[in-house]
């Protein structure tokens, strides 16, 4: 695959092109970050930006992520010193997950956001931006009601981390698009660049196949999960024989497969008796969304399949988080 293929597969979005395409260009040893409010234990929400982590690890990125300790404190997730505990966890199970150890930096948000320099440029962003501007920028990360006075600064900071921690390529969820499109109008203000922005997919509930899968409400997968909750969980599906359901909704069996399994593996294999035609193969996530439709593959097939995938992607991380409780 090429450079510039790699680096922006499965990305929902990209801002721009001509900046990632010129960033494909020369990759090695710039920096890509995505930062993470600590809070319980990885989900499929933190993987989906973890995979393309090692895309583009593998592009040839260095990686900077950054655990996100005083938005998570902004944000009403505990004390710092809980905040710092679950982080300390984080960091295990990613590296359990698959990201390059070498190429990986881990920072603390709290290491450079109490500097005098970081608190100058704040209240200068907080001077020069609308509270109707923070607030629609929160709003989609938060969820719930932009309230209290720490869900406005909260964006600016994110913003401003951009700067301060040197990067070439700013990497989130599509939920974080409105805090990456303010960085890219108010930095220059304070005289710093614009960087380009990758926005992972939202991937739907599982249950419903409607709206965002998340750990607050519905169906997640987390890397808590045993071999049977993930059965469990996977069978219990929505997952009609199309990838594109009527309406709003979407096949969330089939937006794993997409986003979670066919990034991590060569070849998926679904094991099926003889007498119901054999074992399949795949090496492309078309050919099984093909099947699905066509009929070929049955959903309860595709999902006995799926969890064992994820059950693979999610072992190391769950015998990591064991070993630290105990
Ligand atoms: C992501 C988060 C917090 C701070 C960041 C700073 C720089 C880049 C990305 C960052 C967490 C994110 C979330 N807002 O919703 O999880």
């Amino acid at each position: 695959m090429d450079t510039y293929d790699l680096m922006t597969r499965n990305a929902e979005e990209v801002v721009t092109d001509e900046e990632v395409r010129e960033l494909a260009d020369d990759p090695d040893g710039k920096r890509a970050y995505v930062g993470y409010e600590p809070s319980g234990v990885l989900h499929l929400g933190h993987l989906l930006t973890a995979n393309k982590l090692i895309d583009l690890q593998e592009a040839g990125m260095e990686v900077v992520v950054l655990l996100a300790d005083v938005h998570a404190y902004l944000n009403d997730k505990g004390t710092f010193e809980e905040i710092r505990e679950t982080a300390e966890r984080m960091k295990a199970q990613f590296i359990a997950y698959g990201l390059e150890e070498a190429q990986t930096e881990f920072v603390y948000g709290s290491e450079f956001q109490l500097d005098e320099e970081f608190a100058l440029d704040l209240y200068e962003l907080e001077v020069s931006t609308t509270l109707n501007r923070a607030q629609r920028a929160m709003a989609e990360i938060q969820g719930g009601e932009t309230a209290k006075v720490s869900h406005v600064v909260y964006p600016l900071m994110q913003a401003l981390d951009i700067e301060y921690l040197d990067l070439d390529l700013a990497v989130g969820g599509l939920d974080q698009r409105k805090v990456h499109m303010l960085a890219r109008e108010e930095l220059p203000e304070l005289g710093y660049d614009v960087r380009p922005a990758l926005h992972t997919p939202i991937v739907a509930d599982l249950e419903s196949g409607e709206g965002k899968m998340s750990s607050s409400q519905g169906v997640t997968i987390s890397m808590e999960d045993s071999t049977e909750d993930l059965e469990a969980k996977v069978n219990s599906a929505f997952c009609p024989p199309t990838r594109d359901p009527e309406g709003d909704l979407e096949n969330p069996v089939l937006e794993l497969f997409e986003y979670h399994v066919f990034p991590r593996f060569e070849e998926i294999v679904v094991e099926r008796p003889e007498k119901y035609g054999g074992d399949l193969s795949y090496e492309s996530y078309d050919d099984l969304a093909a099947d699905l439709e066509s009929g070929e593959l049955h959903p309860a097939d595709a999902k006995g399949t799926l969890a064992s995938y994820l059950d693979e992607l999610i072992a190391p991380g769950r015998e990591k988080l064991r070993e630290l409780r105990s």
